[in-house]
């Protein structure tokens, strides 16, 4: 029987190309995000090129009840999840402390660290009463430094890199392994969101290197999960060749 994955955040970026590497390992996948058309597109697709089932569900990971609606009463033959990738999140706006909108914090410290929350509460149950399962975080470079004007972005990412090792803790006597990846920067639609659909600001961040492709983030992904059950690979820093840190790039 294929082996179950949930990747929250599957409509774009990272998520999508961790749902086609896993599709391709022979999962089946739970694929959620907030927007139906393109989780029922990437499903058509994964489903035309690979021999999986994918149920979508389309939900806001920070709303506690939707998530619970969602995930909370699966039907039984999803029920049993192996895999969940806590993928979901974004930057909103990137302003010094002062200048800060309160309204992007809130998104961010809601999406990033509640809604990583709320799925591993309504999941992790499961996983527990089975003994059996693989949490994997996807943190940041930003869950490890700072940098100017990240604040509030860091913080929810070094709150992932605390909620990574509390898991750890907390769900060791039930063999659940959990796995935080932490990419660097990865060209997706990460700094259009960031910058509000501004797409020659997004354009910018990558200009003069090569960033990550997401697919290299889903290697990274799908290296962890297929090491042997008594292997946990716990964090992972992935870098473009170019970042030498947070901030510190070359470019040409
Ligand atoms: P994208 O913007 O391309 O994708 C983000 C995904 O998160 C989308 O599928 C979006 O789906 C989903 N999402 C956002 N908010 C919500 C919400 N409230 N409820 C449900 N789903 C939501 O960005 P990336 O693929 O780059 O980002 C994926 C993860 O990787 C994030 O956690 C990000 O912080 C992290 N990361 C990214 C890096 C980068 O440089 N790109 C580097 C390091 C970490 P929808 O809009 O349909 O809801
Ligand atoms: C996303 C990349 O540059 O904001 O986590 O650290 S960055």
């Amino acid at each position: 029987m294929n082996k179950i994955a949930l990747i929250t955040g599957a409509t774009a970026g990272i998520g999508e190309a961790i749902s086609m590497r896993l599709a391709q390992e022979g999962y089946n996948l739970i694929i959620t995000g907030r927007r139906q058309e393109r989780l029922d597109s990437l499903k058509a697709e994964i489903e035309k090129q690979h021999r999986t089932s994918v149920l979508t569900l389309a939900f806001d990971v920070r709303q506690y009840d939707e998530v619970k609606a969602a995930l909370g009463n699966l039907p039984s033959e999803w029920a049993a999840i192996d895999v969940l990738v806590n993928n979901a999140g974004l930057a909103v706006g990137l302003n010094p402390i002062h200048q800060g909108v309160v309204d992007d914090w809130e998104r961010m410290i809601d999406t990033n660290v509640k809604g990583l929350l709320y799925v591993t509460r309504t999941v992790s149950p499961g996983m527990v009463e089975r003994k059996s399962g693989h949490i994997i975080n996807i943190a940041s470079i930003a869950g490890k430094e700072v940098y100017p004007s990240g604040n509030v972005y860091c913080a929810t990412k070094h709150a992932v890199d605390a909620l990574s090792k509390g898991m750890r803790m907390d769900l060791l006597p039930f063999g659940i392994r959990v796995t935080q990846v932490c990419p660097g920067a990865v060209e997706t639609e990460f700094s259009i969101v960031r910058f509000k659909g501004d797409k020659g600001r997004a354009d910018q961040v990558y200009q003069g290197f090569t960033p990550l492709d997401a697919e290299n983030i889903a290697d990274a992904v799908f290296y962890a999960v297929s090491q042997p059950p008594h292997v946990d690979v716990q964090d992972m820093l992935v870098m473009p060749t170019a970042q030498a840190a947070a901030s510190i790039f070359h470019k040409e």
